[in-house]
């Protein structure tokens, strides 16, 4: 019997490199042989995105489309009413989402939208959805009050390494993002951090960026992989394209070093093969964003993810923490996940 992965905080340049050397099939086997220690290998998270106020970003992230520095000729809308973000959640919770997650293009949430933002929260969760949000830089006051409000999750992406930061973004710093993520986990909300591959970053940004995730004082509990989706108009459009093997292998290694996190497949899934992203759950990606649009740009159609998890035997992982429950609560728990895995491949 193997002895469970340890939680570490101390990961070196060189053992991750070491991890990024190993065979391609070593090192699939040691991140599923982890991930059986923590998950149920059969099970994926499933989240559902939705951008509530879209474009005029005054942030100028090379990769996004919406930076209002660059012109990807995308539709700008204001903040989004309340009832409409209400609307969208009971339809992803219909669809067989568990958690909804709402993104804003903003360098941080203005005080007059604060009220809007935590209705939001408030309704979604009303839903009996978790929520998280991605809306910018955070201060300790606008993360308590969200928290208070009762948002699960807060998503504020480290994107690369300290060291590639400056040539993908000038408007905000490395230490920005950290201040921010601080605020998220003194306030108690979980945290959602992780990346971007395909941006023309080295092996070692992404030793490097890793390094960051796993060695904050606490490991995020959500890590999404993205793979960069080259929007018409941004600054990274025409980027290399990153080998498949290289961004499952990173895959592996996060899933390693942060045994105990979801880690999810992002951002470039429309991209993939069926069988790329069925090596990715293999290689210890748990969660999805399911929905036929991520932000601004498409992500699969619903039956075609539905078909996927069907052919490979996968279930949508259901949302309440087990360590939470009676023995009457887990009996209908188990009822309850019969009937939704069965409802969820019928959708
Ligand atoms: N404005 C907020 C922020 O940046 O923190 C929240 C929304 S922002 C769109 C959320 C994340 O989406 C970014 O941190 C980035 O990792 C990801 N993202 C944006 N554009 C992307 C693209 N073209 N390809 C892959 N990921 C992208
Ligand atoms: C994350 O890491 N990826 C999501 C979510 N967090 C907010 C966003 C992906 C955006 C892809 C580009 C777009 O659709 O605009
Ligand atoms: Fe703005 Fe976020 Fe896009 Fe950067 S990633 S331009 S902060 S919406």
């Amino acid at each position: 019997m193997q002895d469970t992965a340890a939680i570490r905080h101390d990961w070196t340049e060189d053992e991750v490199r070491a991890l990024f050397e190993l065979p391609f099939n070593d090192l699939l086997f040691r991140a599923q042989t982890v991930h059986r220690q923590y998950f149920n290998p059969n099970e994926v998270q499933v989240s559902t995105l939705l951008s509530i106020k879209t474009g005029a970003c005054p942030e100028d992230c090379k990769y996004c489309p919406q930076s209002g520095h660059y012109n990807t000729g995308l539709e700008k809308e204001r903040l989004m009413q309340v009832e409409k973000v209400l609307e969208k959640a009971r339809a992803a919770k219909a669809s067989g989402s568990t958690r909804f997650c709402m993104g804003a293009a903003w360098k941080h949430p203005a005080e007059k939208d604060m009220p809007y933002v935590i209705e939001m929260v408030k309704g979604v969760k009303a839903l009996g959805l978790e929520t998280c949000m991605t809306l910018g830089m955070l201060d300790q006051g606008k993360a308590d009050r969200l928290a208070e409000a009762g948002l699960d999750y807060y998503n504020h992406n480290l994107d690369t390494s300290p060291e590639f930061y400056d040539k993908i973004i000038t408007t905000r710093s490395y230490q920005d993002r950290l201040d921010t993520l601080h605020h998220v986990r003194e306030s108690g909300m979980k945290i959602c951090s992780g990346g971007i591959l395909g941006m023309g970053e080295t092996a070692t940004d992404r030793i490097g960026l890793l390094r960051q995730l796993a060695n904050l004082p606490q490991q995020p509990e959500s890590v999404p992989i993205n793979m960069l989706v080259k929007v018409k108009g941004t600054p990274l459009e025409n980027a290399e394209d990153l080998d498949k093997f290289d961004f499952i292998r990173t895959i592996a290694v996060a899933r390693i070093m942060m045994p105990a996190s979801h880690v999810r497949l992002s951002a470039g899934r429309e991209q993939m093969s069926d069988e790329m992203q069925a090596m990715t759950f293999f290689a210890g990606a748990n969660s999805i964003f399911y929905g036929e649009c991520l932000l601004t740009t498409p992500n699969p159609e619903t039956h075609r993810d539905l078909q996927l998890f069907k052919r490979l035997g996968i279930n949508p992982e259901q949302r309440i923490s087990e360590a939470d429950e009676t023995q009457e609560q887990a009996i209908m728990r188990d009822l309850q996940k019969e009937q939704d895995s069965a409802s969820f491949y019928e959708a």
